[in-house]
């Protein structure tokens, strides 16, 4: 009987979780952008202070719990000598959030180079793509119409992956639902060909 129950129990309360990576170059905001996505979904969590972020050296683990789904964020250094460690997370992945420093006009470029070597691995091929043109808030940034185009040039190797490119400020929070809100109608979507890991809560 008792196991009957908790059987039914653990029905009752698995969820199905999906692991979202997020990449980019160091000082992006992929820090700053988790924070501020748990503190939009999660009740009662106080993000931590943006100023007292610091850079990421491995690994950053967050999860939010939305629309029946567990999502948990991998959030991984950007500095050059980190990116190497990056595809040792691709296979588990059903999802990658690249962040783009919108007002790092000098570094658009390396952006660009390393997210065209990260999608050309044959184990991203069929995870959606989120490209977060971030830091929107500051006057001079670049802007999505601007940032699209070149993202967009690397087209023959998105593919039929779902990909978006959207503005978003981690600082003030602007963009941050929509973003997570696509992406969990993306992972939904493609689930067929990258099935949810099971988990109990
Ligand atoms: N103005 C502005 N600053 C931002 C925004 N997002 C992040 N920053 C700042 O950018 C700097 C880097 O942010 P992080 O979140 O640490 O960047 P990261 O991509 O995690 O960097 P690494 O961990 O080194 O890979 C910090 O000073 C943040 O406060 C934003 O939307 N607007
Ligand atoms: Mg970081």
């Amino acid at each position: 009987m008792y196991t009957l129950l908790s059987g039914f129990y653990k029905y009752l309360t698995q969820k199905d979780e999906y692991c979202i990576l997020i990449l980019g170059l160091d000082n992006a905001g992929k820090t700053t952008y988790l924070e501020a996505a748990k503190t939009k979904f999660t009740k009662n969590y106080r993000g931590m202070n943006p100023s007292k972020i610091t850079t990421t050296v491995g690994l950053n683990i967050g999860q939010i719990d939305i629309q029946g789904i567990r999502m948990s964020f991998w959030d991984l250094g950007g500095q050059q000598e980190l990116q190497s460690l990056w595809d040792k997370y691709y296979s588990e992945s059903h999802a990658v959030i690249y962040v783009v420093d919108s007002n790092d006009r000098d570094r658009m470029h390396e952006s660009k180079e390393v997210f065209d070597r990260m999608i050309a691995n044959e184990y991203l091929s069929s995870v959606p793509l989120l490209v977060l043109a971030n830091k929107q808030d500051l006057p001079d940034c670049m802007g999505v119409r601007e940032i699209k185009p070149v993202f967009q040039e690397a087209g023959h190797l998105i593919g039929r992956r779902d990909c978006l490119v959207m503005p978003v400020s981690a600082l003030t929070g602007e963009g941050v639902d929509e973003g997570i809100k696509w992406l969990v109608e993306s992972i939904k979507r493609n689930s067929f060909a990258r099935p949810p890991k099971t988990e109990d809560t």
